[in-house]
């Protein structure tokens, strides 16, 4: 028996409840008019992979913007923060196929809307201006994305998969794998379109 919603659980509201023909209560009945709860909103993850790079090459290769061409410092994997507010990554973990690495550092805060790119390694002060995005360099001194076929992982502090993305062969056409929707968590990954990578900001270069 009820008198308002406010007196009813999550997912039911004060409705009239009738028996035969005649309206006999105020009950708390399912918003859904069915008799079993409904199922709390499915939420998307916070941070998604959003591009990765695991074969920089000659033509467009210097991902970080150092000036220099390196297979293993050039590779990255940029992540955005699809939510609506401020993420503490410290702690959490990117992992390809083989093992762990990177661990975010204490403190590492990703803004709403904003970008991360963890880069295989170089040195974060000569990179280029990468749209502002905050920019991290692997703690095993690379990413080690293979070629031929990797995945990488996005696991929280309890280590929690918040995202994973997997590739093949295509990864290792010298051409970055994005999201076809920039910062959309439904959108499959693609070859980047129209050149080979955009490390820290969107595919037609604007800033996140
Ligand atoms: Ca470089
Ligand atoms: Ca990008």
């Amino acid at each position: 028996m009820c008198t308002a919603d406010d007196g009813c659980p999550e997912g039911f509201k004060c409705m009239s409840v009738a028996t035969g023909s005649y309206i006999t209560s105020m009950q708390c009945a399912p918003t859904n008019q069915t008799c079993t709860v409904p199922p709390p909103p499915v939420a998307g993850p916070a941070i998604i992979i959003n591009e990765v790079f695991a074969s920089p090459k000659t033509s467009g290769g210097d991902a970080n913007g150092d000036g220099t061409m390196s297979a293993v410092n050039d590779e990255f994997v940029e992540l955005v923060n699809v939510s609506g507010s401020d993420v503490d990554l410290s702690g959490w973990k990117l992992s390809d196929s083989g093992m762990t690495r990177f661990v975010f550092p204490q403190g590492t805060i990703l803004p709403a809307g904003k970008a991360l790119v963890v880069f295989g390694g170089g040195d974060p002060a000569k990179y280029g201006a990468l749209g502002g995005a905050k920019v991290l360099v692997a703690s095993t001194s690379h990413l080690g994305l293979n070629n031929t076929g990797d995945s990488v992982r996005l696991t929280d502090l309890k280590g929690n998969e918040v995202n994973k993305m997997s590739f093949g062969a295509e990864g290792g056409a010298g051409v970055a794998l994005v999201r076809s929707t920039d910062g959309d968590p439904k959108a499959p990954f693609v070859a980047h379109p129209g050149k080979a990578h955009s490390a820290g900001v969107r595919q037609d270069g604007s800033a996140f």
